[in-house]
């Protein structure tokens, strides 16, 4: 076996059957091993932001580790901003990145570049390993460190990939699982509940499982504490049959305005709500002063054994959770505009469907509109980093083939990383983007008032660089140009029709819906 064959044969040893990819020539070997090796399906994508995207939606919805094989330090550095976003939401990833065969650095040719430099500050675990005897030990390690929740960045000099390995590949690596929470810090957190007078118990972090969310509820009765969710948690299973949980406002006001009588907050498996920027003369903590903070389980903790003790020592069983009915809204009529889209995804969400929200302002509705539909899984972007949507939508669809993947996309955060559509067609992947076209950067009109810069309101200047109207982009035009077919919906009726057989059939699509701006 050659360096590149036994990294391979050990990452699909540990359980990482998919590489999302982008290679170059100090790959080849390892492009070469995919033929020679069993069991890793090897997904091409068009630029590394749309890989590292699609490891993150994997790894969400797959509860494991996609790896990624990326090209030297500039491969990388395409790929930070996604993993960023994985980062922030607690995903697993391994990444491979190629380099310069290790004697050919020296001559500083023109992609050598400082890699750990570039994998730093978005890695957990950072190795470059020094022979080819070494790199299947370090592919196992890797995968241990990306664990649960971890970036682990491995790099592959090409000597290292093209030389033997008389070793071979390593077996399977013994992987971290989430700590149990101690007793006696549980007990501690039950007695701050039960003495509080406005208790508030926030769930948040890389999931809130449907079962984790119905034990909280009961919990939240038990203590008389306010049931919520940070803001963006990773992944939420919600609707109809999951716990009614209260999501903190994105605007820092109304989060403040949100806790302002909290006494005592408890976080679990998400830190303590901070602000999402700074702005003149708004706090940047939103818990009040004198609000006792405290952490029940953080992310790398189990919190289901967490919530399970915690509810033992409240008496939960005692209290029945509050609970989503199955209560759809009603298809609508009339305009196009960020409520009747919201109504519609709800009327017609199916069973178990994945929704991957970036709409920006246009999902403004959506979110509160499906907490009765269907059952289903909810991603949120974590970083903030925008061209997380259509890439993470790839790697769910991946992760769960059976699964319908609907995809809410601001316009502008779709051109980011717009070349996903391309391998949404090649895979035929079974995914819906909803293309939210208001023609604006919308957010980004209210965040200049908020901020206050030149008094609020925007010069002739500022307000073009907030405007994605001119030229006018035409989104069926670029989802055909790369193989997904495309409509567009310019009122409900249109949305829900189009909306409607979209659900009814497999294979990649996505609907231009063109909208107002949600905040005109
Ligand atoms: C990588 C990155 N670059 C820039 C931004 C700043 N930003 C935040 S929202 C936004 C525009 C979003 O526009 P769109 O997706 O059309 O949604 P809308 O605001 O119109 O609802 C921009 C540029 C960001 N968050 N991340």
């Amino acid at each position: 076996m050659n360096g590149a064959e036994s990294l391979l044969t050990t990452l699909v040893n540990n359980g990482v059957e998919v590489c999302f990819t982008n290679p170059g020539t100090s790959e080849m070997h390892f492009v070469a091993a995919l033929d020679e090796v069993e069991g890793m399906r090897c997904v091409l994508c068009l630029f590394e932001g749309v890989l590292s995207g699609a490891a993150d939606g994997y790894a969400r919805m797959a509860r494991k580790p996609a790896s990624t094989l990326l090209h030297l330090g500039p491969g990388l550095g395409n790929a930070l901003a996604n993993i960023h976003n994985a980062k922030k939401g607690h995903s697993p990833m391994v990444n491979i990145v190629g380099d310069h065969a290790t004697y050919h650095l020296e001559y500083d040719a023109p992609l050598t570049a400082d890699i750990e430099g570039i994998a730093g500050p978005v890695s957990h675990w950072y190795r470059s390993s020094a022979t080819p005897a070494d790199i299947a030990v370090d592919a196992k390690e890797s995968v241990a460190a990306a664990g649960f929740g971890s970036i682990a960045t491995l790099v592959l000099p090409a000597d290292v990939s093209w030389g033997d390995n008389p070793g071979g590949a390593e077996g399977a690596a013994e992987l971290p699982v989430p700590a149990p929470v101690a007793d006696d810090h549980i007990a501690a957190v039950a007695d701050k509940l039960r003495n509080a007078s406005n208790g508030v118990l926030m769930i948040g972090g890389r999931e809130i499982t449907r079962e984790q969310g119905l034990l909280l509820s009961r919990i939240g009765k038990a203590c008389g504490a306010r049931v919520m969710s940070e803001t963006f948690p990773a992944r939420w299973g919600r609707g109809a049959g999951s716990a009614v949980i209260e999501r903190l406002p994105y605007l820092a006001e109304m989060a403040v305005d949100t806790l302002k009588d909290a006494d005592v907050l408890v976080t679990i498996g998400c830190a303590a709500p901070v602000s999402f920027f700074a702005y003149p003369n708004v706090p940047s903590a939103i818990a009040p002063d004198g609000c006792e903070q405290l952490a029940l389980a953080g992310p790398a903790d189990d919190i289901g054994q967490a919530l399970e003790v915690l509810g033992e020592k409240l008496g939960a069983a005692d209290h029945q959770p509050d609970v989503n009915p199955l209560q759809p809204a009603e298809a609508p009529t009339g305009d196009l505009d960020a409520m009747t889209a919201g109504a519609t995804l709800a009327h017609f969400l199916p069973e178990n469907a994945i929704v991957v929200d970036e709409g920006a302002t246009s999902s403004i509705a959506c979110f509160p509109m499906t907490s009765t539909a269907a059952p289903h899984d909810w991603l949120n972007l974590t970083g903030g980093s925008i061209g997380w949507g259509l890439p993470a939508a790839v790697g769910a669809a991946i992760a769960c083939p059976d699964r319908k993947v609907v995809c809410l996309e601001g316009d502008g955060s779709a051109m980011y990383t717009i070349q996903s559509l391309w391998t949404m067609a090649r895979e035929n992947l079974d995914v819906c983007v909803v293309l939210f076209n208001n023609r604006k950067y919308s957010i980004l009109e209210l965040e200049f008032s908020r901020t206050g810069a030149r008094g609020g309101t925007p010069g002739p200047k500022a307000a073009s660089v907030l405007d994605i109207g001119s030229p006018e982009m035409d989104f069926t035009a670029m989802a055909r140009g790369m193989g997904v077919e495309a409509t567009q919906a310019t009122t409900a009726e249109e949305f829900n029709e189009q909306f409607s057989a979209a659900m009814a059939r497999k294979g990649p699509c996505l609907i231009d819906c063109v909208l107002p701006t949600f905040l005109s």
